[in-house]
């Protein structure tokens, strides 16, 4: 199969910590993770790697605000002003609706303090020197595989990093700046007019998507993922979040239970797989995060190794063309062997 990865871009948002279940952590999220699966994927013969071209702002802005692309593009310099010599920039405040609750409008703030408040929705996704540079990587290597696909390609890998399906259109978290499958998706819609599923195999609700595309008809999200009733983003991915206006019924979420297992996951991936053979798409973007892996740190499914071919297989059978983009997993030394199976049993595409 066609990769596309960026090696030298991507490492260059890398953490030292994370503020993570209230406890400062070795982050999750680190550049090891995209490494891990390079490696393995340049160790097989079956694929081919290139490198991603340079898509520039545009694609980006058709979806987030520009005042997100503006003030990640200059956060890192902006913070280094205020505060010398921090690695890892974390918001000490949230710009939450309460603190203006009978006062009136937020008004406007441009110091960085209050800047990353206004953009950053949590505390896990630290901000560094390269996050940027690392962040429009991820993208480029979406929009690259997206193209293609749109060129004759039946499957093309995706190895974005960081990871992009927690980014709504105006803020970021969740390990995610910008929103690598919704750019993709949407760049898929706008230039073919054509329809678009989402397809969300991440073991967390892709909540950034899901918000993208919550108004619309022509991009289906899908998302299997932890009952938020227990796992992160909590407050999205409801069994009953179907879509407003236009997108209603265009949005579908299937919360699991703890220790779902591969059979548990593959029934209800074939539910899924109905309704998006009943929106027929002509192109899918596969939002592939290992994180439902048995063993992974910070998940609770059953997922094994057999049981991610198993995906790939059954989503095989759709026999529409695929974009698979890399999102979360975070068993560094099963990540590559993860992807490569699931890559595996989608490629009977
Ligand atoms: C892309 C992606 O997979 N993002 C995930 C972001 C999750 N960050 C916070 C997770 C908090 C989960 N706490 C679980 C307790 C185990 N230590
Ligand atoms: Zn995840």
């Amino acid at each position: 199969m066609l990769v596309v990865s960026s090696p030298s871009r991507q490492r260059q948002h890398a953490p030292l910590a994370e503020i993570e279940s209230s406890g400062l952590q070795d982050p999750f999220e680190h550049p090891g993770r995209a490494e891990a699966i390079h490696q393995v994927l340049a160790a097989d013969a079956a694929h081919q790697i290139r490198e991603p071209d340079r898509w520039g702002a545009t694609p980006i802005e058709a979806v987030h605000d520009p005042g997100l692309v503006r003030f990640l593009s200059n956060a890192w310099a902006d913070y280094q002003a205020a505060h010398p010599g921090t690695h890892d920039v974390v918001p000490d405040l949230f710009r939450m609706p309460g603190l203006m609750e009978g006062i009136g409008e937020f008004r406007a703030h441009h110091g960085i303090d209050a800047e990353l408040g206004r953009w950053c929705f949590e505390t896990t996704t630290p901000l560094t020197q390269g996050t940027f540079e690392a962040a429009t990587s991820a993208v480029d290597v979406a929009l690259s595989a997206t193209s293609l696909v749109l060129g004759g390609e039946r499957a093309v890998y995706g190895l974005c990093r960081p990871p992009g399906h927690h980014a709504p259109m105006s803020l970021y978290g969740g390990y995610c700046f910008f929103n690598n499958a919704a750019v993709a998706a949407h760049h898929a819609v706008s230039t073919t007019g054509s329809k678009v599923t989402v397809l969300d195999v991440d073991y967390h609700h892709g909540n950034g998507t899901q918000q993208i595309f919550y108004q619309r008809d022509d991009v289906q999200y899908v998302s299997l993922h932890g009952d938020p009733a227990r796992a992160y983003p909590y407050i999205t991915g409801h069994a009953d979040e179907a879509g407003s206006g236009r997108g209603r019924g265009a949005n579908l979420n299937v919360p699991l239970p703890l220790g779902a297992d591969d059979d548990h996951y593959a029934m209800a991936l074939t539910g899924a797989l109905q309704a998006i053979d009943a929106f027929g798409p002509d192109l899918v973007v596969v939002s592939l995060g290992v994180d439902a892996f048995h063993n992974d740190p910070i998940s609770d499914l059953a997922v094994t190794a057999d049981g991610f071919e198993a995906q790939g297989a059954l989503v095989a059978q759709l026999s529409v063309p695929t974009v698979v983009v890399q999102e979360g997993g975070y068993d560094v030394a099963s990540l590559g062997n993860n992807v490569n199976r699931w890559l595996a049993g989608l490629a009977t595409l």
